[in-house]
């Protein structure tokens, strides 16, 4: 009898780009490496929540209120579509929580930086939401079918998130000389982080050559932070905001890119390794939460359960 090789339907499916669904047979190392970096990727909507969150009380009129309430609500539903996709590769909600909660699970660099001023708020919509779609659209066609497809639906709400940030930033760029000082401030600051959010350089990245084999992920780290530039240097020149001074960024008419300078690798390795400069904070406000949510998701247990004893005597 011919015996199905089972390794083989699954490279057919990567080269015709077909999706790998959960119960179609996969490698360990790729179901590993997609929990990791799902799962990674739940927690930094999670706990992206925090540093926007903490402006909602402070937000500068009632319109900019509502819209960064929607904005960070909607990222708590962002963690939730996540962690579900990674349920479906056989982990568990508390196994993924835990490991977020002990600080085993790395989370995006990005969120271990505070929001000073409301400038920072802008920042983070248009910077730090731009760099997440220009990463996501990519992740749209990733090989693995409840990724996928939350990444559509995500991608559509973080557009939108670009858009609220690119907007208050733009009020603020084209406001009194103090507001546009603190939008200018803000993109001192944030320039850098936002340039780590892409992962280390290709030639230092451990992971990036199973992800593009495996079609996880279809573009580079360096790939996608150079797209990030591009399209990020004609939107500061419209805010009439200076580039930051040590970013030396240039046109390359050659390359037809903008040439600029790296991130300081030394300060990304320290922030994921847990010495950020918010990371303790962060990590004490989630197991704050965590702990206080406690009644809540007995109660949530508790009452399906009673459904569900109601319709099996029904
Ligand atoms: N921060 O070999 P690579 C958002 C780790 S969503 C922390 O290149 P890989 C929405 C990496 O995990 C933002 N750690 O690995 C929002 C690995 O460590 P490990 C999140 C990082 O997996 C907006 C090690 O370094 N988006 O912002 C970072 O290809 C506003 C070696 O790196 C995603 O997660 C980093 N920046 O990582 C919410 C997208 N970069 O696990 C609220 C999905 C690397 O081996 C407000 N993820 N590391 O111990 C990815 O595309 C990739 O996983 C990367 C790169 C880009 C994170």
């Amino acid at each position: 009898m011919e015996t199905i090789n089972l390794e083989s339907i699954f490279e057919a499916k990567l080269a015709k780009n077909e999706m790998i669904e959960p119960k179609d047979w996969m490698p360990d190392n790729y179901r590993k490496h997609l929990i990791r970096q799902i799962s990674q990727h739940a927690h930094s909507e999670i706990v992206g929540m925090l540093p926007e969150g903490n402006w909602i009380t402070r937000a500068p009129s009632l319109r900019s209120k509502i819209v960064l309430l929607a904005k960070v609500q909607d990222e708590g539903g962002h963690g939730l579509y996540l962690y579900t996709a990674a349920e479906s590769l056989g982990t568990s909600r508390d196994e993924m929580l835990d490991a977020l909660h002990t600080g085993k699970a790395k989370y995006s660099s990005i969120f271990n930086y505070p929001t000073l001023t409301w400038a920072d708020v802008a920042a983070i919509g248009w910077l730090v939401d731009g760099a997440a779609i220009m990463n996501q659209v990519m992740l749209q066609r990733s090989s693995y079918g409840p990724y996928s497809r939350a990444m559509i639906r995500i991608c559509k709400e973080e557009s939108f998130h670009q858009r609220q940030g690119y907007e208050a930033m733009t009020t603020m760029a084209f406001g009194s000389a103090e507001q546009k000082q603190m939008a200018q401030d803000a993109l001192n600051r944030f320039w850098f982080p936002t340039l780590m959010m892409f992962g280390p350089p290709d030639s230092e990245s451990p992971n990036s050559d199973n992800a593009v084999k495996w079609k996880i992920k279809r573009e580079t780290n360096d790939e996608l932070r150079q797209r990030f530039v591009n399209q990020t240097m004609p939107q500061i020149e419209y805010l009439g905001l200076q580039i930051p001074t040590n970013s030396n960024i240039k046109w390359n008419e050659e390359r037809q890119q903008y040439d600029f300078s790296e991130p300081n690798w030394a300060e990304f390795k320290n922030v994921i390794h847990g010495n950020g400069p918010c990371n303790k904070e962060r990590l004490k406000a989630r197991n704050e939460a965590h702990k206080n949510g406690e009644w809540v998701r007995e109660a949530a247990t508790a009452y399906a359960k009673h459904q569900n004893e109601k319709n099996i005597a029904a």
